[in-house]
């Protein structure tokens, strides 16, 4: 098996952005020798941190599948196409950030209205939209593929000029993100065949919480829903998606114990 997670509303409380019961569940599968990997919205940086505090090793996916981070020397051999950085393998997938926002400023005008991301604000004010705390938010700021954006309803007419600059759109479960042409999705199938490739037949299972899991649910083999804060699970529908009882980490932390026990989509 290989684990792909979510990590905000599935690994991780929605509000609170504590592990809570899935930390316990992560340190059970990593004696198993099964890899998680976290495959988010969320930056590098964001990443990095999380890694280090659930002492999790594995590659990671970031940015809505921008790009794939592999700890150098994870596989016996550097994947084709990856460059060498900062101690990791990297696969780029996304367009890169300062593109984005290139083309943001294109599709404002094309809108005749600002489009407000992450990059036209100061930390602090980034902290104050999202919750975040301050350094949390300068993690989240670091962006490389991927913009983060702050959108009124209705959004059609702003997603449209999105489209029309050739970015495409996710929604992340609170905000919007414009990005490149890639989504989790591909990178979990790339990274999929990476596994496989170097340790022979894997089991992809996939965990997450909302719309922009969508490619991820539906790239694995084994796609499990964990239940929204306000009750129940996304409306998400595809064959053999199991809908995990529990919020957040609760419903990680079943859904883990369930593969560890063997019996996974036997809890409804
Ligand atoms: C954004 O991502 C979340 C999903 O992970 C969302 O769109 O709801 C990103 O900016 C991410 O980097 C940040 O940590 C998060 C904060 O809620 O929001
Ligand atoms: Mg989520
Ligand atoms: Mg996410």
């Amino acid at each position: 098996y290989v684990l792909f997670t979510d990590l905000d509303g599935t690994l991780l409380d929605l509000h609170t952005g504590e592990a809570g019961p899935a930390a316990e569940a992560l340190r059970a599968l990593k004696e198993r020798g099964i890899p998680v990997v976290f495959a988010s919205a969320k930056t590098r940086a964001e990443q990095e941190v999380l890694r280090g505090a659930l002492g999790v090793e594995d590659p990671f996916i970031v940015e809505n599948g921008g790009a794939i981070f592999l700890p150098e020397g994870y596989f016996p051999q550097k994947p084709e196409g990856a460059k060498v950085r900062e101690g990791y393998w990297v696969l780029e997938l996304g367009l890169p950030y300062g593109e984005i926002r290139r083309r943001l400023k294109q599709a404002e005008a094309r809108l005749g209205s600002p489009l407000v991301g992450y990059g036209d604000l100061s930390a602090e004010e980034v902290a104050r939209r999202t919750g975040l705390g301050l350094e949390a938010a300068r993690w989240a700021k670091a962006r490389e593929y991927d913009e983060t954006l702050f959108l009124e309803e209705p959004v059609e007419e702003a997603l449209k000029a999105l489209e029309a600059e050739g970015l495409r759109w996710s929604h992340g479960g609170r905000f919007y993100h414009a990005h490149g042409p890639n989504d989790k999705g591909q990178a979990v199938r790339l990274l999929k065949e990476l596994y496989q490739r170097f340790w022979g037949p894997v089991v992809a299972v996939g965990l997450g919480d909302s719309a922009n899991d969508r490619p991820l649910l539906e790239a694995v083999d084994l796609a499990a829903l964990v239940e929204r804060p306000e009750g129940g699970w996304h409306p998400l529908d595809l064959p053999g998606l199991w809908r995990v009882p529990g919020v957040g980490p609760e419903g990680f932390a079943r859904a883990a114990s369930a593969l560890l026990e063997g019996r996974w989509g036997e809890v409804r």
